[in-house]
């Protein structure tokens, strides 16, 4: 096991492991990553993980810390650099449009999962489609969600629109369609180092293959 302060056990492709890995390179804190396979779990995981899930950070070799958001905010209140607003009412506000974050992840998680004909896939598509144009509507002028700064909820944000590339490959619309700003605000985020660094270079192969490995009807459209 590793003798670092920082340990996270993830996996390759997770977008809340990304989450708090692009936390910790932006705030350049030292960790260790393990990554196991989500349908192979090590017996050891139960003892860290009480949900089973990633990411798990374990801290000084002691203590396992679950769900990605609060570990993210642990480190930064842990170390000397923000990664959330010092205003209590822009902070909330990010918390809660990380928490809109994670409902997009969910359904994302659906058509990957669980969709099972082209009627469900579609209408989780348009459910997307929907949240974005909402999202499109609160995000600066760039080159990050509020401005010049990049913060906790563009590594939020930059994990979701990682997937798109993918989904491209399965939705009929285009998703970005009304979002002007998203399309600028995702640009920008996947070409940050930290979040290039955060997953394999081959990661959209890899999530291709990911996604075709499952039982849902996007997965029998990738195969
Ligand atoms: N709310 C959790 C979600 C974590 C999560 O869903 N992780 C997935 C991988 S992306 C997982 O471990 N799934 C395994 C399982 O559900 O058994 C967080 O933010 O950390």
């Amino acid at each position: 096991m590793s003798t670092s302060q920082f340990h996270i056990i993830g996996h390759e492709l997770c977008p809340y492991v990304q989450r708090a890995v692009i936390t910790m390179l932006e705030l350049g804190i030292p960790f260790d990553r393990t990554d196991i396979e989500l349908n192979n779990k090590p017996d050891w995981l139960s003892k860290l993980s009480p949900t089973g899930k990633v990411p798990v950070l374990i801290v000084d070799q002691t203590t396992a810390m679950f769900e990605s958001t609060v570990i993210s905010e642990y480190l930064q209140e842990n170390g000397a650099q923000a990664f959330h607003p010092s205003d209590a009412l822009d902070r909330g506000l990010h918390r809660a449009w990380i928490a809109y974050g994670d409902q997009i992840l969910d359904v994302i998680a659906t058509i990957i999962y669980r969709t099972q004909t082209e009627t469900e896939q579609v209408e989780a598509f348009g459910k997307i489609a929907g949240m974005f144009a909402i999202l499109d509507k609160q995000v600066s002028e760039g080159p990050y969600f509020a401005g010049s700064q990049f913060q906790l909820i563009d590594a939020v944000y930059a994990t979701v629109f990682r997937f798109l590339p993918a989904l491209g490959l399965l939705a009929t619309m285009d998703l970005l369609a009304a979002c002007p700003r998203l399309r600028r605000w995702s640009h920008a985020l996947a070409h940050r180092s930290s979040v290039v660094s955060a997953v394999p270079n081959q990661f959209d192969v890899m999530l291709r293959q990911f996604i075709a490995d499952q039982s849902s009807f996007a997965a029998a459209q990738l195969r």
